[in-house]
């Protein structure tokens, strides 16, 4: 690199300049700028890479690269992403950068034809490509697939999955109903599933695995969506400038006025869930009316209070009910699904004072009265019922081991708001449970011979505030990412010490210790939660302090204040701790763990919906696979039974990983050095097989010098990889038998004078005679 040739060198926002080094000390090196001529500087020496040789061109796999390191990776990326290029290879890892705008045709039903059976690498990386790959080895090897798309929260992972779906269910499908209603669920999944969040205005806020299910003759059968860890907190509070469930402000915004007038539905203002995120509301003296103030921007006081600008909730209100017609739903289970929804909207706004008794209690406020009748009405409730039961609860005296007789607690007005919280909570996560139910049982299928899986998870979240909804859900992210080292990352390089390969050890983080940090049996941080939850007097102050005593030295968890990581330095270390996790450190504030960690309905509230005069209501509960479990246990269960599924069943797996380009969420700004640091946390440039490389670069030359053909990808991730022709024989190059061959120089050889092919054997036969045509020429 010190021949006066370009090099990348560490920059603070783009993430790498070129430069050219100009002195070399011990450990740094002096850099002068490539366009800023004597502003040097220096750089640690492992931090400075070399560039190729003409740094605005660009590769459509990474694999292609001269030099291939973090730097170039980075600069291909950017270069292809101002050509609207949003994906690139790395092998069979796809990259997708988030354009936020329509790229013409990129996803048109010309490009959907266009990839179909093509193998990868024949055409322009796409998330097509990856599909189709998936389905073709489905069908060879006859074993179900995988396809996980991870990235940070608006990276672009929700859209890329419903791209997967149409390509499977348009390319595969029988061309009816059943390919239609599988993509058409998302409309519907996504308006009670995702809201609007700093960093995403369509934030998915649970995660699903979708699984299209094929038939022996591979042909689209039907489909199966698993959801876990809806995000329930969200339903009562959310953050500021955050928003709850799109459904709640689409049904306010777009329902037709009867069924307004029917559900008492009136602005988003009106009701208190909708409004903790945009406006703040203030009781004044002479009325106890909740007055919504707001403190947003002009702009959003422009399109009135609680509407945002950026979201059309009238017409989303009318895509998702064509969406839910689309997907079978009659009227009558639409209207159910929306009157539980305004149901929860007036539970919202039952509110609490004190009895001014010595009982210590509360009432009702007596302008909570209205509320208290609409939310009965909705929900087939006995209004003086539900009263009695949000603000008392039912114990029972012990005498003698036995159940004694029952008496009535008055409860304190925070215990009766957490209370109604918890029914607000309990309802709703029902009410998804059963849409995802409904939708399953919109695309059945008798028997299926094998599945194409696509995960998409709420991705990592890192906000100025990070609470236990931030912690599920980069948990969950953290697990996704060991699967990730291991499937990659660990698996590979054990393959090459099986085969007695001399490369070199990838050095990678495993994040096992981060993971047993939450999950570990008794000393993780979930299963402290729990502890302290079973705790008569439990407190977040007890559990934060719990955490920092069991895990004093360990080296993902510090205590806020002495931290450098985090702009919270001044957090004390009884209200949070920081985890260091795979994509970075985050603070989180531990106050309302304890309370969120603890969804438990009083038996009272619980039996009284339970037994609602609703049927609708009444099924809800009585199906609901909660059963039991009132109390949500971080998305701990469901999150293993997920990921178990990968492990056991799936043992091939491709990865899309998404990024986010900018912060801003707006099109064409490439933020270099927050999208490096995405790249570095996907691990992209320590999984490859290097010998594979190297004799992928050795054909890249020839072909170019013989001006013959594509070059073909390695296929890292399954080590045979090549096959070469010679007048017809074919000739296949592994990892395995460049060992038998003892010499790498048979293999150039060959390739000097032949075409490669990947060994999927999947290239078309019409191709391969033309090829061998051309090659017999060459060769003779
Ligand atoms: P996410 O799923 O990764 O975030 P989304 O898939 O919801 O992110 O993408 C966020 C937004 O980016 C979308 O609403 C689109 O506006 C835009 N977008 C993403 N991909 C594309 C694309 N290929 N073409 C055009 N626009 C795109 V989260 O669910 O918050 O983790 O949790
Ligand atoms: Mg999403």
């Amino acid at each position: 690199m010190d021949d006066g040739k370009p090099v990348w060198a560490p920059h603070p926002t783009d993430g790498f300049q070129l430069g050219r080094i100009i002195d070399i000390s011990a450990d740094s090196l002096t850099i002068e700028p490539l366009n800023q001529r004597g502003k040097n500087f220096q750089a640690p020496v492992n931090q400075v890479f070399p560039a190729e040789d003409d740094v605005n061109k660009h590769v459509e796999d990474n694999c292609s690269l001269m030099y291939l390191n973090e730097a170039t990776l980075l600069n291909n990326v950017r270069v292809r992403y101002s050509k609207d290029k949003i994906y690139t290879f790395v092998a069979n890892i796809l990259i997708a950068v988030n354009p936020y705008f329509e790229i013409p045709k990129l996803y048109s039903p010309e490009t959907i034809k266009q990839y179909h059976g093509r193998s990868l690498g024949t055409l322009p990386p796409h998330v097509y490509a990856i599909a189709d790959k998936a389905y073709r080895d489905m069908k060879v090897l006859k074993m179900s697939q995988s396809i996980i798309v991870s990235g940070e929260s608006g990276a672009g992972k929700t859209e890329n999955t419903k791209f997967v779906l149409r390509y499977l269910t348009t390319s595969y499908g029988t061309g009816q109903d059943i390919d239609e209603r599988i993509v058409e669920a998302n409309p519907l999944l996504e308006a009670f599933g995702n809201a609007k969040t700093v960093r995403n205005n369509n934030s998915s806020r649970f995660g699903k695995f979708v699984e299209i299910h094929f038939n022996e003759k591979n042909a689209v059968v039907g489909g199966f969506v698993s959801h876990y860890l809806l995000e329930k907190s969200r339903i009562c509070t959310q953050g500021q400038e955050e928003r709850n469930y799109h459904i709640f402000y689409r049904l306010c915004a777009g329902a037709p006025e009867d069924i307004k007038e029917k559900f008492h539905l009136s602005s988003p203002d009106c009701f208190r869930y909708l409004s903790r995120g945009c406006t703040r509301y203030f009781s004044t003296k002479d009325s106890d009316k909740l007055i919504p103030q707001n403190r947003k921007s002009p702009e959003h006081l422009k399109a009135g209070p609680l509407k945002d600008p950026l979201l059309d909730d009238h017409a989303d209100f009318n895509r998702m009910c064509v969406a839910m017609k689309k997907i079978g739903l009659d009227d009558t289970e639409k209207l159910n699904m929306f009157r539980v929804v305004a149901g929860v909207l007036h539970l919202g706004n039952i509110d609490f004072e004190e009895a001014g008794s010595t009982s210590g209690g509360c009432v009702l406020k007596k302008t909570c009265s209205q509320p208290l009748e609409f939310c009965a009405e909705l929900l087939g409730l006995d209004e003086e019922d539900l009263r009695v039961s949000l603000t008392t609860r039912v114990m029972h005296t012990t005498a003698g081991g036995a159940k004694g007789t029952a008496i009535k607690v008055p409860l304190k007005v925070e215990q009766a708001s957490s209370a109604r919280d918890a029914l607000a909570k309990a309802i709703y996560s029902r009410l998804f449970d059963h849409v995802v139910t409904r939708i399953n049982q919109c695309f059945p299928f008798d028997s299926s011979a094998h599945f194409i899986g696509v995960l998409d998870i709420a991705g990592f979240e890192y906000f100025e505030h990070n609470s236990f909804e931030q912690f599920c859900i980069n948990y969950c992210n953290e697990k996704l990412q060991q699967f990730f080292n291991e499937r990659i990352l660990k698996e590979e390089q054990e393959l090459y010490q099986r085969e007695g390969l001399g490369v070199n050890e990838v050095h990678y983080v495993d994040n096992q210790d981060c993971i047993d940090l939450v999950e570990a049996k008794l000393v993780g941080v979930l299963d402290i939660l729990d502890e302290e939850n079973r705790l008569p007097q439990p407190s977040d102050q007890h559990f934060t302090e719990t955490v920092h005593g069991k895990h004093k030295d360990h080296f993902r968890l510090t205590v806020p204040r002495k931290s450098k990581l985090t702009v919270h330095r001044n957090v004390r270390d009884d209200e949070g701790f920081i985890i260091r996790h795979f994509a970075g450190a985050v603070c989180y504030e531990t106050t309302r763990f304890v309370e969120k960690n603890n969804d438990a309905l009083h038996t009272s509230l619980a039996s009284l919906v339970s037994e609602s005069k609703d049927k609708f209501i009444g099924e809800l509960f009585e199906n609901s696979n909660h059963s039991k479990d009132t109390k949500q246990k971080a998305g701990k269960l469901s999150f293993i039974s997920v990921g178990n599924k990968f492990k056991v069943s799936l043992k091939i797996t491709y990865f899309v990983r998404c990024v986010k380009p900018n912060l801003k969420m707006v099109s064409h700004h490439f933020e270099g050095a927050q999208i490096l640091s995405q790249l570095q946390s996907h691990s992209f440039t320590s999984c490859q097989n290097f010998i594979l490389l190297f004799v992928h670069i050795i054909i890249s030359i020839f072909t170019k010098f013989l001006s013959l053909y594509s070059v073909w990808v390695p296929d890292v991730s399954q080590h045979t990889c090549l096959c070469v022709f010679i007048k017809g024989k074919k000739i296949t190059v592994s990892a395995k038998n460049i060992k038998q061959h003892k010499s790498l120089l048979c293999v150039c050889v060959c390739v000097c004078v032949c075409v490669c092919v990947r060994i999927d054997g999947l290239v078309k036969a019409r191709n391969l005679k033309k090829r061998m045509e051309k090659l017999n020429e060459v060769v003779s």
